[in-house]
C-alpha cells in the first residue's frame, strides 16, 4: 500500500524499494524518512506532537514569514507549521510515490487571518523514490492584489556527530550571521563545519549543496525556485533553552534549510510560486 493514514493523524508513504516517509497532518510536517532501513531526519525526543506547538524536527514548513516580523503579528516562522492541513491524496507517476496536502486561508484562526489578511491556497507535495525525498510547496494567490511572503523548508538532518559534518557548496557566498548580530560575512571555507552555535542565512545560493559525514557524501540537496539556504545548529546553550529539544541532542542534527527568506517573494493576484527541494541520500 503506497500511502495510508495512521492512527495518529499522519500519512505513511511506502516505496516498493522499502523507502518510507511519514507526514503529520499537523503542519504537513515530514517527521520521518527512511532509506535502506535507516532514519535520515532528526526529530527531538522531546518534540511536542499534540498539535500545541510546531514539531521540533523533520521538515517544518516556514510560511508566510521567516523569524518574526514587526509588521506582521504572527509567531516565529508563521502559521503553516502550526496549522492542521488537509490530506488531498496520493499521486504516483514514474518511480515516485507522492502525496499532497493543502492549506487554505479559511482554515486559519481569526488572529492568523487578521495578521496576514490574504486569500491563498498552499499545496504541498511529498514524494519518495528509493533514495530521494522531494518536498514541493506551491503558493497560490487567490486574491486580486499582489501579496508578499517568505518561505523555507526547515529540514533537520540526522547525523551521528555534528563535529564530523560539513556542508559543501557555500564557499564565497555572503551570509547573514545571526550569531554575530546579523553581520554580513563572506564564507571563506570550502567546507562549512560546526564547532559552536551556527545560525546563518546564505543568500543567492546555487541550486545544489551537499552534506558530508566523516568526509563521505551523505546528502545532496537540490533546490528550485528558492534563493537562500539557512544553516543552523543550536549548540549547547540554545539547546538547553529549548524545552522541546534535549540538552544533549545538538550533536545529532544539522539544519540545512532551503528557502526564500532574505527578501520578500511577491506573487500577483491569481498567480502561483513554487519552491522545491530534492534530497538524495547518498
Ligand atoms: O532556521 C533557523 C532558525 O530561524 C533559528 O534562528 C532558530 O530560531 C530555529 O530557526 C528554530 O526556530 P523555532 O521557532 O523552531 O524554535
Amino acid at each position: 500500500m503506497p500511502a495510508h493514514e495512521t492512527s495518529h493523524k499522519s500519512i505513511l508513504l511506502e516505496h516498493p524499494s522499502g523507502a518510507k516517509a511519514e507526514i503529520r497532518l499537523f503542519g504537513a510536517t515530514v517527521t520521518s524518512w527512511t532509506v535502506d532501513g535507516s532514519e535520515r531526519l532528526f526529530v527531538s525526543k522531546n518534540a511536542i506532537l499534540d498539535g500545541s506547538k510546531a514539531i521540533r524536527g523533520g521538515i517544518p514548513i516556514v510560511f508566510p514569514i521567516f523569524g518574526t516580523e514587526e509588521k506582521i503579528k504572527l509567531p516565529q516562522h508563521g502559521f503553516a507549521r502550526n496549522s492542521n492541513w488537509d490530506y488531498v491524496g496520493i499521486l504516483t507517476d514514474n518511480d515516485e510515490v507522492a502525496v499532497r496536502f493543502s492549506l487554505k486561508d479559511n482554515q486559519l484562526t481569526h488572529e492568523q487571518r487578521s495578521a496576514w489578511p490574504h486569500s491563498f491556497r498552499l499545496n504541498y507535495t511529498v514524494a519518495i523514490t528509493a533514495n530521494t525525498l522531494r518536498t514541493t510547496l506551491v503558493v497560490k494567490n487567490e486574491d486580486e492584489d499582489t501579496f508578499e511572503f517568505k518561505s523555507l523548508l526547515h529540514t533537520y538532518f540526522r547525523v551521528p556527530n555534528i563535529e564530523q559534518v560539513a556542508v559543501n557548496g557555500l564557499s564565497k557566498l555572503t551570509y547573514t550571521d545571526k550569531v554575530q548580530n546579523g553581520a554580513k560575512v563572506v564564507e571563506e571555507n570550502q567546507k562549512v563545519t560546526v564547532a559552536g552555535e551556527v545560525d546563518r542565512v546564505y543568500t543567492n545560493v546555487p541550486e545544489e549543496v551537499s552534506i558530508e559525514i566523516e568526509n563521505k557524501p551523505a546528502f545532496k540537496i537540490v533546490k528550485t525556485g528558492m534563493k537562500d539556504t539557512v544553516v543552523w545548529n543550536p549548540w549547547i546553550d540554545k539547546a538547553k533553552g529549548m524545552g522541546d529539544f534535549g540538552d544533549h541532542e545538538y550533536p545529532n542534527m544539522i539544519c540545512v534549510e532551503v528557502g526564500s527568506v532574505a527578501e520578500w517573494v511577491k506573487v500577483a493576484g491569481g498567480e502561483t510560486w513554487t519552491g522545491s527541494q530534492i534530497i538524495t541520500a547518498l
